[in-house]
């Protein structure tokens, strides 16, 4: 072959070895998806099946999305708009959401016992909603205020949460959380299993340890039928304590255990705050928890009485405001 015919048919060779290169390296970019941009709310907004007239699928076990270890700040200013701006977008009235691309594993209706601390709540929304969203959860907010300034009943609030949610919507598990109590991983589920669940093990106000194994107060989840197996909590822990460990009790002689995340899943900051008036600590509370057992049955969801003053929707929240009788004297 002539020297100038090998150059020839060399330089050709490469060439469409580089043409079939780079043709294939296009190709291949073309597969790429493009990349998911990093910010803290990040929901899944893909395109509905359901449009082209297939039904959505389960949503997975653990959700995609999570971030791990989450940063939570609370001294900053931060208003109820902010946070309708950031998370609105995602929402419908009442502080309702449920994923687009699947179906939810459970419809939550997250209960939070309420008077006067609107800071806490702005910060608690902030964080709360972002999650809440990544854990893929059909949920609504219900945060039941307590109307009045009489003695403050956290168990009864709770009681009434459960039944004004199961008024709206066809919900099979109940997060009742404190407004004050913000997770710093989301890999702790707000979802219900197979035992009353624990969630609040690591408090950064406890120095991130359980302070007793019987603990339940803070954040704790219970499916519809647990909490009606409990008769729910009690509603006649007036003022501060005891109601929780009471609720704590009533799942141990109904023959439940308390489980709960391990202590890393489950870290918590509580905003700092002193105890609010109208909140004393209540005396009776260590007698009443003798009683426990004796009063399951008529103490309980079966006894719940109380007034709605008011049902306001809010694009963040559902606030029912209530009348919880408050004793005299
Ligand atoms: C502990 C428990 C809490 C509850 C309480 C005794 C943990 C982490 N927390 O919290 O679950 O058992 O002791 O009752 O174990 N609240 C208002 N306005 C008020 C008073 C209370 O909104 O005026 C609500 C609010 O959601 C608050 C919750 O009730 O977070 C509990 O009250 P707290 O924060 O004063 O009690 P704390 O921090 O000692
Ligand atoms: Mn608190």
């Amino acid at each position: 072959m002539p020297k100038t015919a090998f150059k020839l048919l060399l330089l050709f060779s490469f060439s469409s070895l580089t043409f079939f290169a780079v043709l294939l390296l296009h190709l291949k970019a073309r597969n790429v998806p493009a990349a998911v941009p990093s910010t803290a709310v990040r929901p899944n907004t893909t395109a509905t099946p359901g449009r082209s007239g297939g039904a959505l699928g389960p949503c997975p076990d653990v959700p995609p999305n999570l971030l791990g270890s989450l940063y939570v700040e609370f001294r900053t200013n931060r208003t109820l708009q902010d946070v309708r701006n950031l998370v609105g977008p995602f929402l419908q009235q009442g502080g309702r959401y449920r994923p687009s691309s699947c179906v939810a594993k459970q419809k939550v209706a997250v209960i939070i016992p309420f008077r006067n601390r609107y800071e806490h709540l702005t910060h608690w929304l902030y964080y709360l909603h972002p999650v809440l969203m990544r854990q893929q959860l059909d949920y609504g907010v219900y945060v039941i205020n307590q109307d009045g300034d009489g003695v403050f009943n956290r168990a009864k609030l709770m009681n009434i949460g459960f039944v004004e949610a199961l008024i709206e919507y066809d919900y099979d598990c109940f997060v009742f959380s404190d407004v004050d109590l913000v997770p710093i991983d989301d890999r702790n589920l707000y979802r219900c299993s197979d035992h009353p669940r624990h969630l609040s093990v690591a408090v950064d106000k406890f120095n991130f340890i359980l302070p007793y194994a019987t603990i339940f107060g803070g954040v704790s989840a219970l499916s519809e039928q647990q909490f009606l197996k409990v008769n729910g909590f009690s509603n006649t822990f007036w003022g501060w304590g005891g109601e929780d460990d009471d609720m704590s009790q009533r799942i141990s002689y109904r023959g439940m255990f308390i489980s709960r995340p391990d202590s890393v899943t489950g870290r918590y900051k509580m905003i700092q705050h002193e105890r609010d008036s109208h909140n004393d600590p209540n005396p009776r509370r260590v007698q009443k928890l003798r009683e426990t057992y004796f009063n399951i049955i008529k103490d309980g969801l079966s006894t719940l009485s109380y007034t709605v003053r008011e049902i306001r929707k809010d694009l963040l929240y559902t606030f029912v405001t209530v009348d919880v009788q408050v004793p005299a004297g």
